[in-house]
């Protein structure tokens, strides 16, 4: 049986040939699997759970919802964890997918491996004013505070906020924006050295070997979805990572 891994599908209605290659694989090659892992980014922007019942905003999720409910219902575990453009996913949406809600990092064992899982933007220290503006959206009171405001001012502030942060990606470095190494190493020694720490969020797939304080790990780097898409799988206890041809 195959465990799947995955992240920053980006889903959105202007995107709509990815979100409808994700629908085909979940009914083609996550329906025998054993279990899906998404690690954040699943959605382009995430307002907050109420925007399922928005006839107008919501539309776009309800197929989504649809499958991966209906996977759940086979028997396929379904985990999501939070990245930095849906940490606004709650339990509303959780329970409407039948899925299970993951904190970052979390560990994963399986088949005799230890694999740590991770968004990723966590580990990217260098980059101070996402980290400074990281802190302030996962703090509960502001979070409280952005979801007491009316759904369409919701939508124009994250709007607001992809723009920015559009314009910031394009004047900075892309070292910056890659994963600090020293945070890495902390966060293996914090886990007790896994075999693999998996992430996504940086967009640059790969494999990093490591040795850390003499124990043998290796990063593994998911890839986002556009016209391919980069994703893990778990089989027989190794850990592959898969180019899949989305158009
Ligand atoms: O997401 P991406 O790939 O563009 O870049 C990320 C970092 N940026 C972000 C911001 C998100 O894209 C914004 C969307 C989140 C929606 C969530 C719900 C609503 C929240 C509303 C908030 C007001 O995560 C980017 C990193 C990059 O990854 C690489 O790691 O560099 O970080 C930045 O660009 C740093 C900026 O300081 C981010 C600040 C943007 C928000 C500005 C607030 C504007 C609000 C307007 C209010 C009038
Ligand atoms: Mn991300």
């Amino acid at each position: 049986m195959t465990t799947w891994i995955i992240s920053d599908l980006h889903l959105c209605a202007q995107r709509p040939a990815v979100t409808q290659a994700f629908l085909h694989w979940l009914r083609t090659e996550v329906a025998k699997a054993e279990a899906l892992y998404i690690l954040g980014d699943f959605v382009e922007v995430w307002v907050g759970d109420d925007i399922l019942a928005d006839p107008q905003h919501g539309a776009e999720f309800v197929p989504i919802v649809q499958a991966l409910r209906a996977l759940s219902a086979q028997g396929v575990r379904l985990y999501l964890m939070h990245g930095n453009r849906d940490f606004l996913i709650g339990e509303g949406f959780a329970q409407a997918c039948g899925l299970q809600l993951l904190p970052d990092p979390a560990l994963l064992e399986l088949g005799g491996q230890r694999i740590l899982l991770s968004h990723g933007d966590a580990l990217c220290t260098d980059d101070v004013a996402y980290q400074q503006f990281r802190a302030q959206v996962r703090s509960p009171q502001w979070q409280q505070a952005f979801l007491s405001q009316p759904l369409a001012a919701r939508l124009a502030f994250a709007a607001q906020a992809r723009s920015t942060s559009a314009q910031n990606k394009a004047v900075q470095t892309m070292d910056i924006m890659d994963v600090n190494a020293e945070a890495v190493v902390a966060q293996l020694r914090a886990y007790d050295y896994p075999d693999v720490l998996l992430h996504g969020h940086t967009h640059r797939p790969g494999r990093h070997p490591l040795t850390v304080d003499g124990y043998q790990c290796e990063r593994v780097v998911l890839g986002d979805w556009h016209d391919t898409a980069v994703v893990a799988n778990i089989n027989h206890a190794s850990c592959e990572l898969q180019t899949l041809t989305l158009s």
